[in-house]
Order: structure tokens, then sequence, then C-alpha cells
């Protein structure tokens, strides 16, 4: 079910200056940034390698409100790593498989997430205290 690690996301007060730290420090690339009011998020991804099923990234993420996953994040626990994403082939059968285990899915359907790809998320509490997230690629 799992291809590979898609990302790891790190929550941070302040991406700019991470952004910094992260390309200049390890040598990496931003390859896209965006908004993504769903998420309540403003990202960026740092490429670490390509595949044939999608690359492998680090995820910057600034929360847009104290209200949202990563604000509330940040309050509780300061800056560090948010929540770990697999890619999976196709996310909404990923989903229905993983349900059916027992495991809570966060989200109902797939998300538009970054870089033109489908999301989810499944509950850390379910998945040994990790916030897990299903990618999708897009199609290239
Ligand atoms: C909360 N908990 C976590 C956690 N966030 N555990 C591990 N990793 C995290 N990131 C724990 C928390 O300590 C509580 O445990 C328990 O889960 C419930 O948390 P809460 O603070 O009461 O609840 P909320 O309201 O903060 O909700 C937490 C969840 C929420 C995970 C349900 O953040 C969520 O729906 N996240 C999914 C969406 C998301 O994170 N979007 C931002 C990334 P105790 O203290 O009771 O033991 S967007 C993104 O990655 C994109 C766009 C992309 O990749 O393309
Ligand atoms: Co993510």
């Amino acid at each position: 079910m799992f291809m590979r690690i898609d990302h790891i996301g790190i929550a941070c007060k302040d991406i700019e200056e991470k952004i910094a730290f992260f390309s200049e420090t390890f040598e990496l690339t931003v390859v896209a940034r965006e908004v993504n009011e769903e998420q309540g998020v403003k990202e960026a991804m740092l490429r670490i390698s390509d595949g044939e099923g999608g690359g492998s990234y680090i995820q910057l993420l600034e929360p847009l409100s104290e209200d949202s996953p990563v604000g509330k994040f940040l309050a509780k626990r300061g800056e560090g790593v948010h929540h770990v994403a697999f890619g999976v082939p196709d996310v909404a059968q990923a989903m229905a498989k993983i349900n059916e285990k027992g495991v809570r899915l966060l989200d109902e359907r797939p998300r538009h997430g970054s870089m033109g790809s489908e999301i989810a998320f499944l509950h850390p509490k379910d998945v040994g205290g990790m916030l897990t997230e299903l990618v999708q690629a897009p199609k290239p």
C-alpha cells in the first residue's frame, strides 16, 4: 500500500526562516509554495529525491491561524515534526482498506494537497501517536 515516504511535515512559526535554514544547511531546493486555506497552512516543499510514482520532500508548515491544526499543534507542542506522509497509488482505495482495519480517518473524502496531490489524514491516536497522511501524486 505504501510506496514511499512522500514527505515529513514540520510545523514552524516562521516559514521564511525555516526555508532559509533547510535550504542552506541541507542544500535542498524549494520546488513549490502554496497557501492551502482548507488546511489552514502556508507551506513549502523542499525536494529530497524524485521517483516514478512521485518524489520525496520536506514540507514546511506555517499556520494561517491559531485555531488551525498546525496553529494548535504549535501552541501545545512547539515547533517540530507534525506529520509523516506516505505515497499510495490510490488514496480513496487506501482510505477504505485502512478504515476497514479500525483506523479512524480524519477526512471523509480525499482533499486537495500540495502540488496537485490528493491527500487524506489518519488519526494519530490510532497510528502510534503519529499523524499520518496518505498522498496520491498527480499523474505525470
Ligand atoms: C494532535 N495530536 C497529535 C497531533 N495533533 N499527535 C501527533 N501528531 C500531531 N500532529 C494529539 C493531541 O496531542 C491529542 O492527544 C489528540 O491528538 C487530539 O488532539 P487535539 O489537540 O485535542 O485535537 P485537534 O483539534 O488539535 O486535532 C488534532 C487532529 C487535527 C490531528 C485531529 O490536527 C487534524 O485533523 N489534522 C489533519 C489536518 C492537518 O493536520 N492539516 C495540516 C497539514 P492528547 O493530548 O489528548 O493525548 S496540511 C498538509 O499536510 C498538506 C496540505 C499537504 O501535505 O499537502
Ligand atoms: Co502534508
